[in-house]
């Protein structure tokens, strides 16, 4: 119990470093020691993640650290991606998902898609600072069953409402369920954009999604 919680948090403190190798190397060694690859997302990566985000705000580092530690948290995805999204059903859906435009944030966004990989969708990753022509392309093209529209910054949010008033005026806006998500988004808010559905974390949003798919 205590190597189980040691190891973990020497991913945290290592990402905090923003040293990737270390990171990559010490998520495959937890893996291999059967530690949960949950736990290792949740008290190691995304732990980490959140002191760099806390740090960031209070001024005690810059962006510079941030771009490292986003790095090393990307080389630990790398390494949990494979586990994540290792789908145990049939495909059960397609999913069309980009952060929107303006945003270059695509930590968070790459766990919903890998979480939706695992759940067994087929995943159309439009990635970052996505404008709204491009989603509206992706829904004519692919008919996903879900859109999800990824933001991180306040200032990105209203990107959302953009999208979904493109997805109206271009008559595509019933083909797919729209779900929206990101640090700042509240269900609240997603209501007065009309958006379908929200979820406020990579789990929660395939099963928002299986229950949106459902009661269609
Ligand atoms: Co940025 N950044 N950043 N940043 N950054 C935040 C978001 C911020 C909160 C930091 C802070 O001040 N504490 C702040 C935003 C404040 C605000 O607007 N409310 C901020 C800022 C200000 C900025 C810049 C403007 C800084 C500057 O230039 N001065 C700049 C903007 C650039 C741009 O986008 N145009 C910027 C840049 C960057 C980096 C490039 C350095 C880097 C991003 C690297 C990358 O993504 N490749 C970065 C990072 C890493 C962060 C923090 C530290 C971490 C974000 C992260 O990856 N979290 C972040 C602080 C924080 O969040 N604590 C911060 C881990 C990730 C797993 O969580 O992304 O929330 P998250 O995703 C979750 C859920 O939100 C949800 O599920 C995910 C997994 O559970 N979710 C969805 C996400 N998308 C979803 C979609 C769905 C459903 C759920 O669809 C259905």
């Amino acid at each position: 119990m205590t190597s189980l919680a040691s190891n973990v948090d020497r991913i945290a403190e290592a990402l905090i470093k923003g040293q990737a190798p270390v990171v990559k190397a010490l998520v495959q060694e937890s893996l291999n020691e059967g530690i949960d690859p949950e736990i290792i997302l949740n008290e190691g990566l995304i732990a980490g993640m959140n002191v760099i985000g806390k740090k960031f705000k209070n001024d005690e580092i810059f962006l510079p650290e941030v771009m490292i530690s986003a790095r090393a948290m990307h080389a630990g995805l790398e390494v949990l991606d494979p586990v994540l999204s290792n789908a145990q059903v049939q495909p059960r859906g397609k999913l069309v998902i980009g952060t929107v435009r303006g945003d270059l944030h695509d930590i968070g966004k790459n766990l919903v898609s890998m979480m939706f990989r695992g759940a067994g969708f087929e995943v159309i990753d439009l990635g970052i600072d996505v404008p709204e022509e491009k989603f509206v392309e992706a829904v004519r093209n692919h008919e996903p069953d879900i859109l999800a529209l990824s933001a991180l910054l306040t200032m990105t949010l209203p990107m959302m409402k953009t999208t979904i008033d493109a997805l109206e005026a271009a008559g595509v806006r019933n083909v797919s369920l729209v779900m929206v998500g990101g640090a700042p988004v509240t269900e609240k808010f997603a209501k007065e954009i009309g958006a379908d559905g929200y979820a406020p974390d990579a789990a929660s949003a395939v099963e928002k999604a299986l229950e949106l798919m459902r009661s269609r």
